[in-house]
């Protein structure tokens, strides 16, 4: 028998893309700064996640960044060891060691598994729910983020909200960022949209629109996939920095940031397009009118998750608001490609009603805190 280490340990596997980096780092950050919680975050892939947090050096095997030691996960390296408390992202999976190591606790860690985040009916009756390790003396939660309060809340902070409303009432600071980007700050007629989605089929075709549009439009798009399409598609390079344009479209290739990067890039924004789930949320605490590609699944299920999400968000809409705004989020995620003229008529009705958008956005972000963030639900059940 051994006692558990003071720590609470995080484990993530990088999948693909930021995302399950993105939500680790988030909860690893806040649990620490705002709990003085003790945390190990073990990551498969640093490399993925120096690239959204420049600190992280993706070479060190053992480092500590805002605190929190970080280590890399490789197989069968864990903790001799385990903390306190042990929160396995998105099913993970722990090693057989690992497991054996907890079992030899005394008392056993509090084994959280993190779910990904959902408004779908089902996660209020899986939330919380428990499962016996089949042969050890081990019981793991199921913690599921979610949009009602029988759900884990989804991650954010008030400081986050304060920081999101200081820079949105000064003018300085705003310069500041878009002069970190070495670019002008908007006019008031010109409309910024940020693009952080992956490939999505319409693009091309949304694009082509906007050249057209009757307002100057300005595209940021982070250097992922997107910006791959971008190059394809005018058959010219666009890397980090590179600008193109076209009639009324200008599109600009951001480098990536960190994650408070990322947040002022939203804030700055009138309509930010996001994607997976970490991007997703913090679209929504910008309280800015926003579009979800959502992360495609083969089975198509990923289209219950949009529906289900977009059914919750619009719900306080007019039904005709509803319809568009549906209609607009739909061709994003689309598989087949809408004909010009059709997009450039839906896009342009949704833009006349951006007011109307942007009071929505202001009224769901108020409201998304009304279940607790995700990090306090968590502190308050482990501390219950
Ligand atoms: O990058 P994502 O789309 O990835 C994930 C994974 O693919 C995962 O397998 C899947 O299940 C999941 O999506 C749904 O996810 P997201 O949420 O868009 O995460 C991106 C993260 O990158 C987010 O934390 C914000 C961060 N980021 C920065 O920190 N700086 C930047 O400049 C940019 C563009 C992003």
């Amino acid at each position: 028998m051994q006692t558990p280490d003071r720590y609470w340990d995080i484990f993530c596997r990088v999948v693909d893309n930021y995302g399950d980096i993105g939500v680790c780092w988030r909860l690893a950050q806040q649990l620490a700064q705002d709990y003085a919680l003790p945390i190990r975050l073990w990551v498969d892939d640093l490399v993925s996640f120096a690239r959204i947090e420049r600190r992280v050096q993706s070479h060190v095997a053992r480092q500590t960044v805002e605190g929190i030691t970080i280590c890399h996960w490789l197989p069968d390296q864990e903790p001799p060891v385990p903390g306190e408390v042990v929160i396995e992202a998105f099913a993970c999976g722990l090693s057989e060691t690992f497991l054996h190591a907890m079992a030899r606790c005394q008392p056993p860690p509090q084994w959280i598994n993190l779910e990904y985040l959902s408004a779908e009916a089902w996660v209020e009756g899986c939330h919380l729910s428990q499962s016996r390790h089949p042969r050890l003396p081990l019981q793991q939660t199921f913690f599921f983020p979610g949009f009602s309060s029988n759900t884990g809340g989804v991650l954010g902070s008030d400081a986050s909200c304060q920081a999101r409303e200081a820079f949105l009432a000064d003018p300085r600071q705003q310069a500041d960022f878009w002069q970190q980007l070495g670019l002008s700050v908007p006019s008031a007629e010109e409309l910024t949209i940020s693009v952080f989605a992956y490939e999505p089929p319409a693009l091309a075709c949304w694009l082509q629109v906007l050249a057209h549009s009757p307002q100057p439009v300005r595209l940021l798009i982070p250097n992922d996939q997107t910006a791959k399409m971008v190059a394809a598609y005018y058959k010219q390079p666009f890397t980090t920095g590179a600008c193109l344009q076209q009639g009324s479209l200008t599109l600009h290739n951001l480098e990536f940031g960190n994650q408070a990067f990322f947040d002022r890039l939203l804030w700055s924004c009138d309509i930010n397009i996001v994607r997976g789930e970490d991007s997703f949320v913090r679209a929504q605490w910008a309280a800015k009118p926003f579009f979800w590609h959502i992360y495609p699944t083969e089975d198509g299920a990923h289209w219950q998750k949009l529906e289900a999400f977009w059914h919750g968000y619009s719900a306080a809409l007019p039904t005709d608001l509803q319809q568009l705004g549906w209609s607009n989020w739909h061709w994003l995620n689309a598989e087949v490609v809408p004909e010009v003229e059709q997009l450039a008529m839906q896009w342009q009705a949704w833009l006349d009603h951006l007011p109307q958008w942007q009071r929505h956005a202001s009224d769901w972000e108020r409201q998304l805190s009304q279940h607790g963030h995700l990090a306090a639900n968590l502190v308050r059940w482990v501390r219950r």
